[in-house]
């Protein structure tokens, strides 16, 4: 019988996302459970060690937290394979990966207080930014995608922030990963990529602006009306 899966989610959270876009790319069906953030239940505190999503729960039975360990648990038990076939590859891939919580400070652009937080924080994508540019430039090819042509658990990790930061960027303009077009080049492709946009919720982009808008963020006044959007 075909393993069950079910996803246990916030809407945007992007440690679910990242789980979602490989469960996408591998075909797999699951199901979502979406978690009253403020309303956690019983059941899911029992198996969420953190009280964090994402758990996958696989056959009704085992419960898997943490984003990183449900990619690679899916990678090894489902194909295609996202990891590369190559040993030295694939830890050099891992390494990468484990680099993705800083993403946070990425997808946090919104949190920010005033302009001035807004410069220090984009100071921070910078960072992140360059190193990752330094490291596209040592793939010796044209990509797209992180190790090249193949889309890889590297490219589901780090698509989810590159998405949110490009909803950012489209309501507010920072002109910052033009300054690195290979990355740009890189999330470019990701929000191409059928599975990064099937594995959040449909018209997930005006989902994020609601929640923006919602939580009252200084950001939030940057998101046009409807009336301007026309
Ligand atoms: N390292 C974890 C991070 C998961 C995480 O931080 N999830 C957030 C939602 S995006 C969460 O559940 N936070 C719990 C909270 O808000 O109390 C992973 O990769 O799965």
């Amino acid at each position: 019988m075909a393993t069950k899966f079910k996803l246990c989610s916030f809407k945007t959270c992007p440690w679910v996302h990242r789980a979602a876009i490989v469960l996408q790319e591998k075909g797999i069906e699951y199901e979502l459970e979406y978690i009253d953030r403020n309303n956690r239940p019983d059941w899911f505190l029992a198996i969420s060690p953190h009280s964090k999503v994402p758990v996958l729960i696989v056959d009704e039975d085992r419960a898997l937290f943490e984003s990183n360990a449900i990619a690679e648990y899916l990678d090894e038990v489902t194909e295609p394979h996202l990891h590369p076939a190559d040993p030295l590859d694939r830890a050099y891939n891992r390494a990468w990966n484990d680099y993705v919580p800083v993403c946070s400070k990425i997808t946090h652009l919104t949190d920010a207080a005033d302009e001035a937080d807004l410069d220090k924080r984009c100071d921070e994508v910078r960072v992140i930014f360059g190193k990752l540019e330094t490291a596209l430039e040592k793939r010796g090819n044209d990509g797209p995608y992180f190790n090249g042509p193949d889309f890889s658990l590297t490219d589901a990790s780090y698509a989810p922030a590159l998405m949110r930061f490009t909803f950012f960027d489209r309501i507010h303009p920072l002109g910052l990963i033009e300054k690195y077009p290979l990355v740009e080049v890189w999330r470019n492709a990701l929000m191409a990529r059928p599975s990064v946009s099937a594995a959040v919720v449909p018209d997930f982009e005006d989902y994020w602006r609601d929640i923006l808008r919602g939580k009252g963020r200084w950001a939030a006044q940057f998101i046009p009306t409807a009336a301007a959007a026309e």
